[in-house]
């Protein structure tokens, strides 16, 4: 393909609902702008686009899907998002690399969340988007009542730029509203372009004229002309729809059959004619941003990358201004699928590709004369976490190096280790997300893991006050042990972790042994004396001992120290305490009940309730042990929609009939110990 000037590019990003068609849209695409020599299946496996294992087996896009196509002169890069909400990280890394969207939606149901989803998230990046109505060969498929939908719920309110024909019979083409020609496929296969079929010239007037209305309400001469004519010329409609579309205040609707191929090469035009280019200068130094990250265990890590200005070139070194880092940039490529076709350079507005960057990962900035990184992305936190164990002895290193892998390309993979539990855990978007993670690190690094949910990392401590011996008496025979110590235990304030107080008058026992005693109370408690999990905020007081001039020793008066704490806290009312989160849940007004209750079973405080524009922000305090498939019920409590953030709080005594089975399953397990 010839170098091109952004003006000719158009990169957009393809989101909605789950199974709605994108996949398989951006299939035809590509193959009826000649991409691709057949027509990929996403139900066969056939897909370019979704070629992964994990994507064929589940019949879902997981990764962002990358293709170029030409039409028109102009180049496509097409980026195909999944439509689960498990990989929004990956939409988000799609709508970053796109100057406009497609949306797809079903013409076989009602208004579907990921349609909303997708609305917002165009929203939020203020990207200019067409819609597209597709599946309208199937029986019961309908393009009006999809609008009215539609139309009754997005903001900006979608307008129809298509007008399907043979809808109700056997859906045949469209008409395209703008330039008033409909377009049909012949019988040869081939598109025929021809006039408005007279039996739908009424309606498809009154189509028209809702659009024209939508495309002078972009620009206030053309609104005043509108009104003082009647009426616009096809250019100014054009432009007025074009100014609309970029402003965010006008969605055009279109409609396709992706399997029967049907309405797509106008679809071809209209983002070429609607959707914005990229912009960028080619003459500049070059410049890119690494938008997503694939990692592929033969050729190494991919990164996507997007030319900003300039061209980036094969074999050239450029700076990574996110890392300070030098960057050698070895062959480049425009993806399509899992092809490659290699070029010399990609430039100013466009999308490419390149294997084995050394220091760059997803969101890092390549190059550039102003000197500052771009942006990055912007990943959101993770919602759901589970502790991972391998199924082999030994496999620890596999897993953390597999894991540390997976994580440089999916950025909403988070890898870390508890330092109290001890465990290895994975967060991540939701089950889903997770499951793909074990699946993909069993495959690219060959090693099998298995997950529970994570383990809570609670804290105990007294909430009485209390007086205990610690004796570790041993002589019989040889050198002897021998310490003795006796203290008392009470709470201190909440955070102030350990209070040692030596309170020994005389001689009982000497200094090096007091540290002694304290070592070895100290230890225990950051092991667990009454559940198995560190103690905090206790004062202890060291009263009193005995030692022997032969027989004492350093450790036996730790021992006599981890004694004594063990009977002194076990005697002042234990207790656990449990990390509480703030969490902070948005959702549509009507399930404002559910979550009520919801967070109240799950012994949650709630905080407060904003109302934002048919959304409600509701805080609330719920402790980490709840929390912990939240993500889960929520979605299902919500379809979809709602969202929640979630961050460490403090410490919160657990209620005693929780704590105390915590605290007996430990003593019958330690029991013998001393
Ligand atoms: N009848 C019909 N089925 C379609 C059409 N487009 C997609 N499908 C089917 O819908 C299902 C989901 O398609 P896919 O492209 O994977 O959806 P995605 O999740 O949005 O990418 C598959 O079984 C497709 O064959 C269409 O235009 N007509
Ligand atoms: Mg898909």
């Amino acid at each position: 393909m010839p170098a091109q000037g952004p003006d000719k590019i158009r990169n957009v990003v393809i989101l909605g609902h789950s199974h709605d068609g994108k996949t398989t849209l951006a299939e035809a695409m590509l193959h009826a702008a000649g991409a691709t020599a057949r027509v990929g299946s996403t139900d066969a496996g056939t897909a370019a686009l979704d070629f992964e294992p994990e994507e064929v087996k589940r019949k879902i896009s997981i990764n962002l899907g990358v293709a170029h196509l030409e039409h028109a002169g102009h180049k496509l890069n097409l980026l195909d998002a999944p439509g689960f909400l498990d990989f929004v990280g990956q939409v988000l890394s799609g709508l970053r690399a796109a100057e406009g969207a497609l949306v797809v939606v079903s013409a076989t149901g009602g208004l579907a969340v990921g349609t909303e989803v997708a609305w917002e998230h165009c929203n939020r990046t203020q990207k200019p988007r067409l819609v597209v109505v597709n599946k309208l060969d199937k029986e019961h498929s309908d393009f009006f009542s999809a609008l009215a939908a539609m139309r009754a719920q997005l903001s900006p309110r979608p307008v129809a730029l298509h007008f399907p024909i043979g809808a109700e019979t056997e859906f045949r083409g469209v008409v395209d509203l703008l330039r008033q020609r409909s377009f049909v496929k012949g019988p040869d296969g081939k598109g025929v372009e021809g006039d408005v079929p007279a039996d739908l010239a009424g309606r498809v007037a009154e189509y028209r004229a809702h659009l024209v209305e939508a495309a002078a309400e972009s620009d206030d001469t053309l609104l005043e002309k509108y009104l003082d004519q009647g009426g616009l010329s096809d250019e100014e409609i054009e432009k007025g729809l074009r100014a609309g579309i970029l402003a965010g205040n006008v969605a055009p609707v279109l409609c396709c059959s992706a399997t029967r191929m049907l309405g797509v090469r106008t679809l071809l035009d209209s983002i070429v004619q609607l959707l914005p280019p990229p912009g960028g200068d080619p003459t500049q130094p070059a410049r890119a941003f690494v938008f997503n990250t694939a990692a592929d265990p033969f050729v190494g890590r991919i990164s996507y990358l997007k030319a900003v200005a300039g061209c980036v070139r094969s074999d050239s070194h450029l700076p990574n201004l996110s890392r300070g880092a030098d960057e050698r940039v070895g062959q480049l490529f425009f993806p399509r699928g899992k092809e490659h076709v290699n070029t010399a350079e990609v430039c100013a507005g466009d999308i490419g590709a390149v294997a084995k960057l050394s220091a760059t990962h997803t969101g890092d900035t390549l190059g550039g004369k102003d000197g500052g990184p771009l942006p990055g992305l912007e990943i959101p936190p993770p919602a759901y976490a589970l502790a991972i164990f391998p199924k082999a002895r030994g496999d620890e290193d596999k897993i953390s190096s597999g894991l540390a892998r997976l994580a440089e390309e999916d950025p909403t993979l988070h890898v870390v280790r508890n330092e109290v539990t001890h465990q290895l855990l994975i967060q991540g978007m939701g089950d889903v997300h997770l499951d793909v993670i074990l699946e993909k690190l069993k495959r690219k690094y060959g090693v099998e893991a298995t997950t529970d949910t994570p383990r809570v990392a609670y804290r105990e401590t007294v909430s009485g006050s209390a007086r205990a011996e610690g004796r570790h008496v041993k002589q019989s025979g040889g050198h002897g042990q021998y310490g003795i110590c006796v203290i008392e235990v009470e709470p201190t304030a909440r955070g102030e972790e350990f209070v040692w107080e030596d309170k020994i008058f005389g001689g009982s026992i000497p200094q090096n042994y007091r540290a002694s005693v304290q070592k070895g109370i100290q230890d225990s408690m950051a092991r667990g004396v009454v559940a198995g999990y560190p103690m905090v905020d206790v004062k202890v007081r060291l009263v009193d001992g005995k030692y022997h001039n032969v027989d004492s020793s350093d450790m036996a008066f730790q021992i006599a120290g981890s004694l004594a704490i063990r009977r002194a806290a076990l005697d002042a009312n234990p207790i656990v305490l449990e990390p509480v989160h703030e969490v902070e849940v948005r959702l549509p007004e009507r399930f404002l009940g559910d979550i009520m209750s919801d967070l109240n079973t799950k012994r949650g405080k709630i905080l407060g309730a904003e109302p934002t524009d048919g959304w409600q922000l509701v805080r609330s305090l719920v402790p980490e042990a709840e929390l912990q498939r939240f993500a889960l019920d929520l979605r299902s409590m919500t379809q979809g929609r709602g969202s929640f953030t979630s961050r460490f709080s403090h410490y919160d005594p657990m209620p005693p009939h929780l704590a105390k089975p915590l605290i007996e399953a430990y003593q019958e397990g330690h029991s013998g110990r001393d």
